[in-house]
């Protein structure tokens, strides 16, 4: 193509100089005659002829010069809109990281040109006017500063509770916790270490003895049995464990007793659900699209809460929809657990670089909705919620267990009751003083009080974003280029899928 441009302006010259060159007639001139017309030489009578041809001659070059810019110019305009369509789907979002090149992703690759928005709470019992939908404005009141937690009645209206719940009660809800005995032996099997080593790892004090509170919190991750203080003096007994009787074990008396005793004792004498760390059922609602169009409402109007990106929301867990029943119960916990530079993110697993035995589901928000109002119990507490400081192990005293929602909500620092339609969100991890997500905040710890009259109806809509912004930058261009029912169906969450056990107990 450029050839032919190239070449036209030559011919040109060439016509241009015909008269002196055709005055030349020398011999030597014969080696540039097949380039002139034949004409040329008896331009007297036939320039009419002659020029009619020239002109036709000059219009095809004049023509195809014309065609051949054009063509130039649309080359060029498609090349460059190739590359910005390429862009573009590189692109996870407006507000997202771009790739600087189309290499292969690795580390410090993208850059961080996004900022999460995190709401101010001013003090406890702040109010500020929010517009999450049209002609309607919300209240949002600060509950607490640690954790960050608003409260926003009539978040959900009627029609919006009933539909969630009833879309639930149609996809049908499973048992949030299952009984122990199943898959025991195989765990007692799996734990290769010697009786020294998990004496080690439970003496978290490191003073020599296991105190009550080192055992409970043990089982409760372990087992996800709820152990008392005297259901474990109930174990000592029965076992005849601790020797001394000083309500201590030390490594001689730990070192009696075989590695699954504990676990052996209870399943003896029998656990009821309500021993277990959760007592309730549960499902998940997708809300991408095609979805009921309440659950994109509620999303959509979740990111208007929240005012962060979208694309976050949008990646993020579907709602989850659980039901507890008079006597059900949630013990405290954390929603997502503490992120350290060998934890990875469930979320962001197919983006990053290696595998980690250490995973947490790294949920930035918790926003909950309360379906119904609930006769009696059932309330949310935080135990520590604004606490002048943290102490893991105060909370676990020999006696009053903080975290025990069934016995000791009283004495949660702060209770919401359940009403129907009012969301509360709070943040599960602090920021990091740059915009992003920073360490795990401990005040978060929440649990749900045991239900003493009716039935309570919840939704959780969790937003997940990893702290390491580099594998959620990956995770988000790994997925934008996806097709998009691969991505609603598979790619994005499905919790119970991703893990057998997505909540984190202390
Ligand atoms: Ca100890
Ligand atoms: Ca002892």
């Amino acid at each position: 193509m450029i050839s032919h441009i190239d070449s036209f302006p030559l011919r040109k010259m060439t016509e241009n100089q015909e008269t002196p060159d055709a005055e030349d007639t020398t011999p030597s001139g014969s080696a540039t005659l097949p380039l002139r017309p034949p004409c040329e030489r008896h331009s007297s009578h036939k320039s009419s002829v002659c020029s009619r041809s020239y002109f036709v001659v000059v219009m095809v070059f004049f023509h195809v010069y014309i065609i051949n810019v054009i063509a130039l110019l649309f080359y060029v305009h498609y090349s460059s809109g190739q590359e910005d369509a390429t862009r573009s789907r590189d692109a996870p979002g407006s507000d997202q990281p771009r790739p600087e090149s189309r290499r292969p992703p690795s580390k410090a690759e993208f850059q961080r040109d996004v900022s999460l928005t995190r709401i101010e709470g001013i003090r406890v019992g702040h109010v500020q006017r929010v517009s999450l939908v049209p002609g309607k404005v919300h209240e949002m009141r600060t509950l607490s500063m640690k954790p960050l937690l608003f409260e926003i009645p009539g978040f959900l209206s009627e029609d919006e509770c009933r539909v969630v719940m009833q879309l639930a009660q149609l996809k049908g809800l499973m048992e949030s916790q299952l009984m122990v005995q199943d898959g025991q032996e195989e765990l007692a099997k799996e734990l290769n270490l010697s009786p020294e080593e998990i004496f080690n790892l439970l003496d978290i004090n490191q003073d020599g003895q296991l105190q009550l509170h080192e055992i409970l919190t043990h089982s409760r991750v372990r087992d996800g049995i709820w152990l008392t203080p005297e259901n474990l003096r109930e174990i000592y007994a029965g076992l005849n464990a601790d020797k001394d009787g000083n309500g201590l074990l030390s490594l001689e008396e730990f070192r009696l007793l075989n590695n699954d005793a504990f676990q052996r004792f209870l399943l003896q004498r029998g656990v009821k659900r309500s021993q277990l760390v959760r007592n309730s059922r549960h499902t998940w609602l997708y809300q991408g699209k095609g979805a009921h169009q309440v659950l994109q409402d509620i999303k959509t109007r979740v990111t208007r809460l929240t005012r962060l990106p979208p694309i976050l929301v949008d990646l993020s867990e579907p709602l989850q929809v659980v039901r507890y029943e008079e006597g059900g119960h949630y013990h405290a916990h954390h929603d997502s657990g503490p992120v350290y530079p060998e934890t990875g993110c469930t979320h962001t697993r197919l983006a990053a670089n290696t595998s980690t035995p250490f995973e947490t589901s790294c949920r930035y928000i918790t926003v909950l909705f309360y379906l119904n109002s609930v006769e009696g119990g059932g309330e949310t507490a935080f135990p520590v919620a604004d606490n002048r400081t943290y102490d893991e192990v105060s909370l676990i005293q020999n006696d009053v267990d903080l975290l025990d929602t069934r016995r000791n909500c009283d004495k949660s620092n702060l209770r919401v009751k359940p009403t129907k339609g009012t969301a509360v969100f709070w943040y599960n991890y602090l920021s990091d003083g740059r915009g992003w997500v920073g360490e795990q905040d401990e005040y978060a710890v929440h649990g749900g009080c045991v239900v003493t009259k009716g039935i309570k109806w919840i939704a959780n809509k969790w937003i997940n974003i990893d702290p390491d912004y580099q594998r959620q930058a990956r995770y988000q261009q790994l997925v934008s280029q996806q097709p998009e029912d691969e991505v609603n169906e598979g790619l994005t969450l499905n919790p119970d899928i991703q893990s057998n056990d997505i909540h984190e107990d202390l």
